[in-house]
């Protein structure tokens, strides 16, 4: 057995066991698991460290123009540099196309950045927000037969949102085509109504941020989506819950046999409300969306993991920097409603979890493995990627348990050169990181060039697969014989 690479005296984790193991990779995939393995060219000394599946960040908003027209702070080959030097070897990122945009376009224009700067291996998610017919009947069959398989909607924001019978258009043309739907779910009138309120009794600084999504807005859209979900028999994806009641709602749903996926993401488990009560603008550097909530909704997040009503856990980097070019676009004197929403978190989103998870020991370093790289990779149909498996992409990161690195925003990758977790000190840090058996992380350095990072073309899978179980007036056979779904 010849090998490229031998990573040697570690301890391997998957999402089913840990076990000491040298691993032999052979050109870009793992070919032998093994003690006592014969040399390879390269060797990488792993005692007394974890080996691991490179992560799967399946929520990242990289080089994206936002509908207030504001580009995020990172380039692909920022974003994903920071993904590396984090631990994450594969990044599910964002095709937004916006009222009046044609959507192959779009895709288009984002592919192409992406091929020029990618470092990891990367997929997309289309964003829908003008589902026209053309939209429906053409463009969005054709893209999801060409790998771009997920759809992201938002049933709130002005000039994103998609009303009731929009959304059930998309469920509906997902079906069909076999695309899984991840939705943006809070209500929008609620959180239109609660903003106009605050603003107009004075209450404009970046904390209110937080009052004006009520989280009843959550409850409530997350609600109304299962029932669509179930009208359609669609699956859907939920992003980014943030509450207890919606991890309820969750519960409830997939308890009634609903095919509903979730995530949750680091500022939901690891930040409150508290973190955006700063002086001045500051809090804006916390404002996120959904926003931030309280210690009561980090455990019931924690517990919804623990139980596995949420599958994963993504970081929806969102980065805008704190400057005239990001947060602070509207001037110098913005209020809440005016401030861009998002937070960087593609490089600090293993290391937080790793640090509760593996160091601090909650729920352990299989799930550790299983919420950030093999549920991701099986949810979004990643073949060959988010495992540690013969034949399996060599997309490894090798751990140091014993690693302390303080936050700081001078030592962050990404474009918006600040981290929200800034002063917070972690135990565990990936030190060498492979993606497809080339080192592109290494003693404190990228190796990766900007572009090696490859396409993954994806299909729906069986998260996409409806469950064949139809509502009363959705059945031919109960409705009087009308056939409404297709495929
Ligand atoms: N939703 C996201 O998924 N990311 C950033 C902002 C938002 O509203
Ligand atoms: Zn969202
Ligand atoms: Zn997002």
């Amino acid at each position: 057995m010849e090998f490229d690479t031998v990573i040697r005296g570690g301890t391997v984790a998957t999402a089913s066991d840990t076990f000491a193991a040298d691993l032999g990779i052979a050109g870009e995939v793992v070919t032998a698991i093994g003690r006592d393995l014969p040399p390879g060219r390269r060797e990488i000394d792993a005692s007394g460290k974890y080996v691991l599946p490179g992560g799967i960040d399946a929520h990242c908003h990289i080089e994206q123009l936002s509908a207030a027209g504001i580009v995020n702070s990172d380039t692909w080959e920022s974003a994903t540099a920071a993904a590396a030097f984090g631990g994450t070897t594969t990044v599910i990122a964002f095709a937004a196309q916006h009222v009046g945009m044609d959507l192959t376009r779009v895709v288009a224009d984002y592919a192409a950045l992406a091929r020029k700067g990618a470092c990891v291996d990367y997929a997309f998610h289309m964003i829908v927000a003008d589902p026209t017919e053309a939209t429906l009947r053409d463009h969005l069959p054709a893209l999801i037969r060409q790998g771009y398989a997920s759809i992201k909607v938002f049933m709130t924001y002005d000039r994103l949102r998609v009303d009731d019978e929009r959304l059930l258009d998309v469920l509906a043309t997902a079906r069909e085509n076999r695309a899984l739907v991840c939705v943006h779910a809070e209500n929008h009138g609620m959180i239109a109504w609660m903003s106009r309120r605050l603003v107009e009794r004075g209450h404009v600084a970046p904390k209110f941020h937080a009052p004006s999504h009520p989280r009843l807005a959550e409850r409530e859209a997350f609600e109304r989506l299962f029932a669509f979900s179930a009208l359609v028999d669609q699956p859907v994806m939920v992003f980014h819950v943030s509450t207890a009641e919606g991890a309820a709602a969750i519960r409830r749903a997939r308890g009634e046999g609903l095919k509903v996926f979730a995530e949750t993401c680091p500022q939901y488990l690891f930040l409150t409300s508290q973190d955006l009560d700063r002086p001045g603008l500051e809090g804006a550097k916390w404002m996120c969306s959904p926003p931030l909530r309280t210690v009561a909704d980090q455990e019931a997040l924690w517990r919804a993991l623990a139980l596995g009503d949420l599958q994963t856990v993504s970081s929806d980097h969102a980065p805008y920097a704190f400057d005239a070019s990001g947060k602070l676009a509207a001037g110098a004197s913005p209020t809440f409603k005016q401030i861009a929403n998002g937070m960087p978190g593609l490089e600090a989103r293993l290391p937080l979890l790793f640090d509760a998870m593996v160091s601090k020991g909650r729920l352990g370093i299989e799930r550790f493995v299983d919420l950030t790289a093999t549920a991701p990779a099986r949810i979004y149909d990643l073949p060959g990627k988010g495992a540690i498996a013969i034949g399996a992409d060599a997309d490894i990161a090798v751990w140091d348990p014993a690693a302390t690195v303080t936050f700081a925003d001078e030592g962050v990758h990404d474009g918006t050169r600040y981290t929200p977790y800034a002063g917070r000190t972690v135990q565990g840090w990936p030190v060498v990181v492979l993606r497809r058996g080339q080192p592109i992380v290494e003693s404190g350095k990228l190796l990766a060039a900007p572009g090696s990072g490859r396409f993954l073309p994806r299909t729906g899978g069986a998260a996409a697969e409806p469950t064949g179980r139809l509502e009363a007036e959705m059945d031919p056979a109960r409705n009087f014989g009308a056939r409404l779904l297709d495929g």
